[in-house]
């Protein structure tokens, strides 16, 4: 029981029992209608007893996003945010790529004809799965230009509200239709997986994946905790740059996870924020993936838009589905469907029409890896300058793990006390795990930063 066309039909037996249970109500309701009449208008003169939601207490801000609440409240010249990934220019400012201001040209001047399907200009309604043309074209970014997997129509693909809302969907599939409910994530992680996969009623457990003695990979933990997971659990793995600690397995190691994942029936989910932030190349960024694919195994991939292409705010991202077999996938893309619609229905179109129209065209995409190479490169030199500066100041400790981190974040290892008094003295904003990110960072505030960790770590060791 609760396995493949079985848990369907659990689900049907759930959706049944909710719709009894909902037209039992709507009938207890319209009674108590005509009984209260009367009351409800003695009520019309005014309400002024508690509300009904005065027992609801106010939540903590997000461990992320609310540094940013923080940071703007600040009065300060000289305050630093470096909380939430997202890139600034060297002056400090957010960046929208020129090839996404020349693709959005292109859409409003209706310059698109060529584009088969629906355009950003036309304010149309998406299909549930979003903009068919967007979904080919991410697949192609992913699994690479000649992936037999698409050629053999083995890969569903479909849009969906940037990275998060892909591991969502996913999420939610894989609860109403695989068999294990189990999804393990890397101990420390994104601190908004386990609630996306809790709510899309997974279990969540994790897996041993960082060493704070080392500053690296914990491999030896990591596939002591896979190999005794239960036989067919899902295992949520970073594609690259990994959030928070910036250590990534090296190819030797992918290739063991993979062995290790495929002889226990592990089901890989890979999470792709950052395709191209990691090295500079889109394709070395989808290796561990590609990896995966290879081998003729099925996975689950969530793609986000919003670092790599600066599409932060239009919410662009994709979730693909390898299957085994092209029939298989076309099966899962109409549950997919059943999925999204009555979530949010179908995806917004223009972020989609912009990816479209770049990852279409081969000079505008040649722009786009230019563009995306010169902000990996500014991170990268964000990372020796901050090295350097802590280095001539003499700060105690061995920061080499600045520069051999991965991606937009440097895990310092600065502890909670360190953080707040950075924050408190420095005016740096930064999540309380000891997390920078180095994209927004710039020659000018690298001195100031400097300033603060030797300051918080000569005073608070
Ligand atoms: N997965 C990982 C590993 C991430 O780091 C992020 C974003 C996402 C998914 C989701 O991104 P998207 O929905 O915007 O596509 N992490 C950020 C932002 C950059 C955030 O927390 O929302 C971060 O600062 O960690």
């Amino acid at each position: 029981m609760g396995h493949g066309v079985e848990s369907f039909g659990d689900n049907s037996v759930a959706a049944s029992r909710r719709l009894s249970t909902l037209a039992r109500h709507l009938e207890a309701s319209s009674m108590a209608e005509s009984e209260n009449v009367g009351l409800r208008r003695s009520l019309t003169s005014g309400f002024d007893g508690d509300s009904v939601f005065a027992h609801v207490v106010k939540a903590p801000e997000d461990p992320i996003l609310g540094v940013t609440i923080a940071y703007n409240k600040d009065p300060s010249p000289v305050k630093l945010n470096l909380g939430v990934g997202a890139y600034r220019t060297e002056e400090g400012k957010p960046l929208v790529l020129n090839v996404v201001r020349r693709a959005e040209q292109l859409l409003i001047n209706d310059r698109q004809a060529k584009l088969s399907v629906l355009v950003s200009r036309v304010k149309e309604y998406l299909p549930i799965v979003g903009l068919a043309e967007f979904n080919k074209l991410s697949a192609k970014l992913m699994f690479g230009e000649d992936s037999p997997a698409i050629r053999k129509n083995r890969v569903t693909t479909v849009q969906c509200l940037s990275g998060t809302g892909s591991l969502r969907v996913g999420g939610e599939f894989l609860a109403r239709h695989y068999h294990q409910k189990t999804i393990y994530i890397p101990q420390p992680t994104w601190g908004n997986h386990p609630k996306v996969f809790t709510l899309a009623g997974l279990s969540v457990k994790t897996y041993r994946y960082y060493d704070p003695a080392t500053r690296g990979l914990n491999f030896k933990g990591l596939l002591e905790d896979l190999d005794s997971a239960p036989s067919g659990a899902i295992v949520l793995l970073h594609a690259c740059a990994h959030n928070p600690t910036g250590v990534d397995p090296t190819p030797e190691q992918w290739e063991k996870i993979r062995q290790l994942m495929r002889s226990r029936k592990l089901m890989p989910f890979f999470d792709s924020a950052y395709q191209g932030f990691a090295s500079g190349s889109l394709d070395v960024d989808a290796q561990a993936v590609r990896m995966f694919v290879a081998d003729g195994g099925e996975c689950l991939v969530a793609q986000s838009y919003a670092k790599n292409m600066g599409l932060y705010g239009e919410r662009v991202g994709a979730l693909s589905i390898v299957c085994n077999a092209a029939d298989v996938a076309s099966r899962v893309e109409s549950q997919l469907k059943l999925v999204i619609r009555p979530m949010y229905s179908n995806p917004p179109i223009h972020g989609a029409s912009i990816v479209a129209t770049i990852l279409r065209d081969k000079n505008m995409f040649n722009e786009w890896t230019v563009e995306l190479k010169a902000m990996a490169d500014r991170i990268i030199t964000m990372r020796q300058k901050l090295f350097d500066a802590l280095r001539a100041r003499g700060t105690p400790g061995d920061w080499s793990h600045i520069i051999k981190q991965i991606g937009m974040f440097t895990f310092t290892g600065l502890n909670k006390e360190q953080v707040a008094f950075m924050t408190k003295e420095y005016h740096i904003y930064m999540t309380s795990d000891g997390r920078i990110s180095m994209a927004g960072l710039s020659s000018k505030t690298v001195p100031h930063l400097a300033d603060a960790i030797h300051a918080a770590v000569t005073r608070l060791s």
